[in-house]
């Protein structure tokens, strides 16, 4: 092994390994994907991204290439030649990091050995028939076994390797054990204790200290899982989560205090026209109108002008993300709305991919109604211009005007009495777009039918649950679900287990209000940051001081409220929300991992360190992050935290500035509000 303290750190290489590279499965694959292109600026090509090979999602989203870095290339063949199985290439996303990922079934005859291993060496159970434990083993073996062999090839430069999650977590206790020389960061981005707890009706946020972490894992078939994870937390150099709130609950659950906290980012687009976002706005929503119209066939009974589109989307976790909450208020704000004669619509969507066998035919049958319609009047509409244009050529002065009622054949008068005869309906349109494996025991579809929000011509709530994800090439609504997302007027995800939650981030950056709570890490985020965050379009439930009831009114008042603004207040809302884009962009909030960086590169490599003052080109690395704004920050910390460079970083209230007073942040970017504008500016007119 190489002399620890020799080992170039100013020029280090850095690995980032995770499951969910080029393979997307949740908000990890969102976090390396947005990530990626800060990342290759800070690093080119001594960055790389280790994952296990999905082949189908690899084949659409990498594109081989053959390594160029001498200690990759001597570790890449010598894993090949005992049989494992690597594809290396670039992942065809901004930024094009390098990726190289690991075919795990090739290794599967190491299985027994390895977890005899794992058993032997760091204590960790590993009961048969877990596949996804399995996998994480395999995984875990073959990352440290790569990283093993690099460092031994490359002798000269420093490796930092940051890990994503228990799932990849495996290599980190190896690593330590086998003393590889490298430095290693866990991430971790909820944890496994924490859902399973939360999923439960157990009153966890005032319980954390008090569980019985062992037995509440061993009571859920998980403890082998939990062993991997604390493990992975336990050897990391340096341990850090996503937010606050998970922070706390990994020093209780997982029994060490991050290190700090590294907040996701995004990669943010700016238009060259500022207002952009706001066209857009209405044209995705257009594209809402068709669907809507489809769907409430025979039932288009409201003014799609006042007609208001609230969605909640993510992963199917029913009363994590907050589902039960949503639709509880949805019926409240439906009993207000009605009491107040409201001339607003709410349509309320819900889009979380549960089992489902196909689109029912009513949903097709809907978009294929309309269809008809529209065919058959575009159709009438030529024919009545063909015969006014005629009937015109023929007229001489002191005629009739030719407006005759013939205009429209008694052919065509039939067709279209066809058309409206096929929108007869004698049942409500319907909840669900899909038919549903489980539609008795399916727990949204109950809260539904217990809150009887049905859809009735009544109603001024409507509800359309779409159990899969949003595709542009959809036969009902084909949109993908970031032109969804612009179409729609609020994004509600009132979550109680949420470490991050990128749902409200992404409605953020396209200038569309969000509803969150304050048990989710960006709501915490953006409440820590914005003095008054609700003009800004971010609405924030209190699901922690606040009983169940009161947090449900809470929410109903938030969403009534909203039906109650003027086009020319929600236009004026949406742009405020527009403005905090900046600070959730990676270029901002991709300064938390360089900090994580240099901290485990300090905690492996000290002597490297111990003349700061004089190598202090180590920490003016240039880090290629652009500053856009050179004004003091605004709006200003509650905390009044303030760094030594008297900037506000989005990690400032944790603890990423060990051994060192404060990290360099000279380069750091600090946040103001652009200015705003004037909606009567815009050079295009505004339908108010
Ligand atoms: C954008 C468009 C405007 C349109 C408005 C509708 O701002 O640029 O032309 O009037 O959206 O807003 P609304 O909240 O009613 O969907
Ligand atoms: C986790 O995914 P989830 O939806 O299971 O990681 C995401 C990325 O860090 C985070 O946004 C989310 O809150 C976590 O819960």
């Amino acid at each position: 092994m190489a002399d620890p303290q020799v080992r170039d750190v100013a020029n280090h290489v850095l690995f980032e390994i995770a499951t969910e590279v080029a393979n997307r499965v949740g908000g990890i694959y969102s976090v390396l994907k947005s990530k990626a292109q800060v990342t290759t600026a800070e690093y080119g090509a001594a960055y790389t991204l280790l994952g296990p090979l999905n082949r189908a999602s690899a084949s659409v989203e990498v594109e081989e290439l053959t390594p160029k870095d001498p200690a990759l290339v001597e570790t890449i063949k010598s894993m090949n030649e005992r049989g494992i199985i690597t594809l290396y290439g670039r992942w065809l996303i901004d930024g094009a990091p390098r990726v190289l990922l690991f075919d795990t079934g090739s290794a599967y005859r190491f299985l027994d050995e390895w977890k005899g291993d794992l058993w032997a060496s760091a204590g960790i159970p590993s009961p048969p028939g877990d596949h996804e434990t399995n996998e994480a083993i395999v995984f875990g073996y073959l990352i440290a076994w790569f990283l093993g062999e690099y460092v031994a090839h490359d002798t000269k430069r420093a490796v930092v390797a940051q890990f994503h999650e228990w799932l990849a977590g495996v290599a980190i206790p190896l690593c330590k054990k086998r003393r590889i020389d490298v430095t290693t960061i866990f991430t971790t981005h909820a944890t496994l204790l924490g859902r399973y707890l939360c999923a439960g009706s157990v009153d966890f946020y005032n319980n954390l200290q008090n569980f019985d972490v062992d037995a509440e894992a061993g009571k859920r078939g998980i403890y082998h899982r939990y062993c991997i994870e604390r493990a992975a937390a336990h050897s990391s150099d340096v341990f850090t989560t996503v937010s606050h709130i998970t922070a706390y609950e990994s020093e209780h659950l997982l029994k060490r205090k991050p290190d700090g906290v590294l907040p996701n980012g995004l990669n943010v687009k700016k238009f060259a026209a500022t207002h952009e976002f706001q066209n857009l706005h209405q044209q995705a929503k257009q594209k809402i109108h068709d669907f809507v119209r489809g769907h409430f066939y025979g039932h288009n009974d409201f003014d799609p002008e006042n007609t208001l589109y609230l969605f909640t989307a993510g992963r199917y976790e029913y009363h994590n993300k907050g589902v039960d909450m949503f639709i509880e208020s949805l019926a409240r704000l439906n009993h207000k709305m009605k009491s107040d004669n409201s001339p607003m619509t709410v349509v309320a969507f819900i889009i979380m991919p549960a089992q489902t066998q196909s689109l029912t035919v009513e949903a097709l049958k809907g978009q294929a109604v309309i269809k008809s319609l529209h065919d058959t009047v575009n159709h009438i509409a030529q024919n009545v211009a063909k015969k006014l244009f005629e009937r015109s050529l023929t007229w001489h002065e002191g005629g009739e005007l030719p407006e005759d009622k013939e205009l429209v054949s008694a052919a065509d008068k039939v067709m279209l009495r066809r058309r409206l005869f096929a929108m007869k309906r004698h049942n409500l349109p319907p909840i669900v777009t899909h038919n549903m494996a489980n539609d008795a025991d399916d727990p949204i579809l109950n809260q539904i039918r217990r809150c009887q929000l049905f859809n009735h011509p009544s109603d001024r709530v409507k509800i359309v649950f779409h159990p899969e994800f949003l595709n542009s090439s959809s036969p009902i609504m084909p949109l993908d679900y970031d032109d969804f997302v612009r179409g729609t007027h609020l994004g509600v995800f009132p979550s109680y287990y949420e470490p991050w939650g990128y749902t409200p981030a992404e409605c953020t950056v396209m200038g569309v209000p969000s509803i969150t709570t304050n048990l989710s890490g960006f709501g915490c985020y953006m409440e820590e940051l914005i003095e008054n965050a609700q003009d800004y379009g971010i609405y924030i439930v209190d699901r922690r001081m606040k009983g169940i009831d009161d947090s449900v009114n809470q929410l109903t008042d938030y969403m009534l409220e909203f039906t109650r603004k003027s086009r020319r207040q929600r236009i004026n809302q949406r742009n405020r929300t527009e403005r905090l884009s900046d600070l959730l962009d990676w270029k901002r909030m991709g300064m938390e991992y360089v900090k994580a960086r240099q901290l485990a590169l300090r905690r492996a490599y000290p002597k490297s360190f111990e003349d700061d003052a004089e190598e202090s080109d180590f920490f003016s690395t240039d880090i290629k992050i652009s500053r856009p704004f050179s004004a003091p920050s605004s709006p200003r910390s509650r905390s009044g935290y303030v760094t030594p460079s008297g900037v506000m970083t989005p990690g400032d209230f944790a603890s990423l500035q060990e051994g060192r007073e404060g990290l360099s942040t000279e380069d750091y970017i600090a946040w103001r509000l652009p200015e705003e504008e004037d909606p009567e500016e815009y050079p295009f007119p505004l339908t108010l």
